[in-house]
């Protein structure tokens, strides 16, 4: 029986790896929950799936939290609840949360020796230089555990299809990462400058958390994929391609020297990938729907780079390394918040991304936590600026 804690709990990966559990009680059971100010939906699954502990971190969900909940668990309140919760003894922490708030448990996930079922690739990419750290082996870093025994599985549907791929590294030359195109696929530059939320908030084919969406509108999802599969498969920006793939049945593929091409397919259905953490090297009956390839044609072709500056600027970022992959993060990070309180247009988040990596100190170093969250601060400030220009 492996031991499940999941972070990020009343969010949609939170809820489909609660899914996952649901379906395998035998093989899993969930110990613990985190969540941010939902008390009613975490109560909900706390009477469910009975966790011995629950990490609230809004203080003021926890009076509603206690009257709702039908046994007496161990709760655990405030900002450092999901770095406790991420500490809890378990076989696995699914990372759900959104954003940078994912960064601190993902280190504490590592430094107490957890597998980690990674979504919240915000928190690779900042991590970067501690990752490279604390790896035990970097020349293979698909295998490469941590010192303290824990190891990354990615949950993110891209990077889970590379890791199913990735069976000889050796042999590999590229990585494949396809991109559904988001809401906008079929506007033009120009009409992007007057979409509103609610048309970013408009996903084709994933149902999936606000900013995940408003990034998969502008691309930003897939520059923090391209960084996020540099630092877990140890590829270099010239090594990383990007398409766009409407369907969302390719979840991403390698290249080999020889030119042949393994993919991964699927329904677009993230408990396929969090399962798959889960089971890791199994894999079990899931509950997402099986694939039928009759159903329609795939399709894949190049984004366009003028439209989506995400893209360049993550290669960018990537390429120079050290601080900037943190100062994108945190820059479009700080943006999509503006955009989605109606203080700057949609295209205005990836102009705010590149003043502020203008602005960044390529130099400072990104190995500890302090510097990774001092250069976070200061990009956000930085984006800030941008409106006052
Ligand atoms: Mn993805």
């Amino acid at each position: 029986m492996k031991r499940i804690t999941v972070l990020g709990s009343t969010g949609s990966i939170g809820t489909q790896a609660l899914d996952c559990i649901a379906q395998s009680p035998e093989e899993f059971s969930c110990v613990c929950l985190c969540a941010g100010k939902s008390a009613k939906a975490l109560a909900r699954q706390a009477n469910r799936f009975r966790p011995e502990l629950i990490g609230v971190f809004d203080p003021s969900a926890v009076t509603e939290l206690r009257e709702l909940l039908e046994y007496k668990p161990e709760i655990v309140q405030g900002e450092s609840a999901p770095e406790i919760c991420a500490k809890y003894d378990a076989d696995i922490v699914v990372n759900g949360i959104s954003g940078m708030n994912g960064f601190l448990p993902l280190i504490a996930a590592i430094e107490t020796g957890k597998t980690i079922a990674a979504a919240n690739k915000e928190s690779i990419v900042c991590a970067h230089g501690i990752l490279d750290l604390l790896k035990t082996d970097k020349a293979n870093p698909l295998t490469a555990r941590f010192k303290s025994g824990a190891k990354i599985i990615p949950v993110d549907s891209e990077q889970s299809a590379i890791f199913q791929c990735l069976e000889d590294r050796e042999n590999v030359k590229s990585l494949i990462l396809t991109a559904s195109g988001g809401a906008f696929l079929h506007k033009t530059r120009a009409e992007l400058e007057r979409v509103t939320l609610n048309d970013a908030l408009r996903h084709p084919t994933w149902s999936m958390g606000k900013k995940i969406t408003i990034d998969s509108a502008s691309l930003f999802n897939k520059g923090l994929e391209i960084m996020e599969a540099a630092f877990l498969f140890g590829f270099a920006a010239d090594d990383i391609e990007v398409l766009i793939h409407p369907e969302s049945i390719v979840h991403s593929a390698v290249r080999f020297y020889d030119g042949s091409i393994k993919a991964q397919l699927a329904v677009p259905d993230m408990r396929c990938a969090i399962q798959y953490a889960f089971t890791y090297p199994k894999r079990l009956k899931s509950p997402a729907a099986p694939l039928d390839l009759t159903l329609r044609p795939l399709t894949f072709y190049h984004p366009d780079r003028e439209k989506y500056p995400a893209i360049d600027l993550a290669y960018e970022a990537l390429r120079e390394g050290n601080a900037l992959p943190i100062v994108y993060n945190a820059a479009n990070e700080k943006a999509v918040e503006l955009f989605m309180q109606n203080k700057c247009s949609f295209t205005d988040i990836a102009e705010i991304v590149a003043y502020s990596m203008k602005r960044a100190d390529t130099h400072v170093k990104s190995t500890s936590v302090c510097d990774i969250i001092e250069i976070d601060k200061k990009a956000r400030i930085d984006a800030e600026l941008y409106r006052q220009k």
